[in-house]
């Protein structure tokens, strides 16, 4: 059997991160092709008005053109083993890709180079921040006219409070844009545009005195570049590769992800700038991935990806150890011992049962309906993860079916997407209307997400209706038995508990938010759940 500290350090596993509409899932789909683990990229088997990308494989998202989950890819390249993780930019679903977030070891931001630092990608830094995960920026669509090059880069460094080492630089931009210069290996890359970009794109690699570099370029570009090279040189401090591990300087790639401009040079620099597995914290003490003992936490559950098998996967971060078949792991919420056998490799919507698995790589359970999202599995019971953040929800609404026939149906699917966290359910004090149930969420678009799939995967119409509160509180510990019945509620303000028990007060504005602190202080209202006892 393999070493596992050597496979360990060969596994690469990372997300790709960004406000909606960089290029992300674009990017996703040149690494696979890159990486030899497409042989087109989807876009061009794409039929009118209809993308298949190996990334956004649900049917919302390939009608939206936009990515509403986070999907995993894992694939070889150069001896490394790859787990790359797309995700959804956009705000509604950052509760998804901040779980993603905890699975993964790096992070590529993708930045659309005509736009900037947008206000999704500020968040997502932060969390990747917090982690002290590196980062690597990719200035994507070159191929139009961007901001001002240098602009960028301060305002990178500036916005984000970052290091940015430029590793390679544009030679023009927009419809100028001929390749990139590699500052590191003092190289010019050159590109042809491909039709529809769906090939490798030709490489020619020549030195920057070069006269083929002055010649793809016409006058004004090739100044331009020769200017902001030598301003970059006189200014930029070498590359400083502990700093950029900790998180404290991100390497800079350009290029346009749609040509296939840069991505390769993207793809090798992943393997040097992104970290193999690091060690991680638990209930029992830092458990290092090398361990002679497997571990791991499920950070997403998705059913129904499989069409014609309508079952559930748990996606597992193996964090320590080596999984094999029927490995019997503890669980950690109910204690139970449960043999693995049915672990897959996954890409995409597509899976493959797999003998092995080592610590970085992301795993597909299938078939085990008790594990839920944060949930630990050990060999060592005394090994338990605590990794998944939890948010306040800002919209809600009570779903209810109209259609007394489809009962199981709309119950079995209300359930499964609970259990996905695509939406999540309240409890109501006053225990409510039966019919319906109360929905939370952190953005408007996952109660579409909820509906669509009631209706696509569960054949089931639900109807919606949303309700006016805007702030989640939960009610602290601090709190003295029976203060809220005594105190009286700001107006349409409402009582309820989450899905663990938790109370929680859900207010329409900041102002009652404030009025209820100002006036009955002894009421501790927290912005996160409290810790579980
Ligand atoms: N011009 C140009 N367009 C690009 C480039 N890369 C991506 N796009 C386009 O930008 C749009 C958004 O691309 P996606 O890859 O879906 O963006 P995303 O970041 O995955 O979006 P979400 O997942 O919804 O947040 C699509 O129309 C792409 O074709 C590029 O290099 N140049
Ligand atoms: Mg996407």
């Amino acid at each position: 059997m393999a070493d596992i500290a050597a496979e360990v350090a060969r596994r690469r596993t990372f997300a790709i991160i960004s406000h909606p509409d960089a290029g992300k899932t674009t990017l996703t789909e040149k690494l696979l092709l890159y990486g030899g683990a497409l042989q087109l990229a989807g876009s061009v088997t794409a039929r009118k008005n209809q993308s298949a990308s190996a990334s956004d494989w649900m049917e919302l998202e390939r009608k939206r053109g936009i990515s509403v989950s986070s999907t995993v890819l894992q694939f070889d390249y150069l001896g490394h083993r790859i787990n790359l993780l797309d995700t959804p930019g956009h705000k509604d679903f950052s509760e998804d890709t901040y779980r993603v977030l905890t699975a993964v070891d790096a992070a590529v931001m993708v930045i659309d180079a005509g736009k900037g630092i947008e206000s999704q990608t500020r968040k997502l830094f932060e969390v990747c921040r917090l982690r002290g995960i590196p980062i690597l920026t990719f200035m994507n669509k070159l191929d139009r006219e961007t901001r001002d090059l240098l602009e960028l880069v301060d305002e990178l460094e500036s916005t984000l409070q970052i290091h940015a080492f430029p590793v390679n630089w544009p030679m023009g931009v927009g419809e100028r844009f001929k390749g990139v210069y590699d500052r590191v290996m003092r190289q010019a890359h050159m590109y042809e545009r491909t039709a529809r970009g769906a090939y490798k794109a030709p490489v020619e690699v020549a030195g920057i005195g070069d006269p083929a570099v002055k010649d793809a370029l016409d006058a004004d570009s090739y100044e331009r570049f020769v200017e902001q090279i030598d301003l970059i040189e006189a200014t930029s401090p070498g590359f400083d590769r502990a700093d950029a591990l900790k998180g404290g300087t991100t390497p800079v790639f350009f290029g346009s992800a749609v040509n296939n401009f840069g991505v390769q040079l993207l793809l090798d620099a992943l393997l040097e700038h992104a970290p193999p597995p690091a060690p991680r914290a638990s209930a029992g003490g830092i458990v290092r991935p090398e361990r002679d003992s497997f571990s791991g936490f499920v950070f997403k559950i998705q059913g129904n990806m499989d069409p014609r098998h309508r079952d559930r996967v748990a996606f597992v971060r193996v964090c320590s150890g080596r999984f094999t078949r029927d490995l019997p792991v503890v669980h950690s919420r109910t204690g139970k011992t449960y043999r693995l056998a049915n672990a897959h490799k996954i890409f995409g919507r597509d899976r493959e049962i797999i003998e092995e698995a080592y610590a970085g790589d992301v795993i597909g359970l299938v078939g085990y309906s008790d594990f839920g999202i944060g949930d630990t599995l050990s060999e060592d019971p005394a090994v338990v993860f605590d990794e998944i953040p939890r948010f306040a929800p800002e919209c809600f609404a009570r779903i209810s079916n109209p259609n007394p026939a489809k009962y199981k149906p709309f119950a079995k699917g209300l359930e499964q997407l609970l259990r996905e966290g695509v939406v999540r359910s309240l409890q109501p004090h006053d225990s409510g209307d039966a019919k319906t149930t109360l929905l939370a969420a952190v953005g408007p678009l996952q109660f579409e997400v909820a509906q669509f799939r009631m209706l696509s995967e569960y054949g089931v119409e639900s109807r919606l209706e949303p309700m006016p509160w805007t702030l989640a509180r939960w009610i602290g510990p601090k709190t003295p038995a029976g203060a809220i019945e005594a105190v009286g509620l700001p107006m349409q303000s409402a009582r309820v508990r989450d899905e663990t028990g938790a109370e929680m007060i859900l207010f329409p504005t900041p102002w009652s938010v404030q009025y209820l602190t100002e006036k009955h202080p002894e009421i501790e209202l927290l912005r996160l759940p409290p810790a579980r006892r």
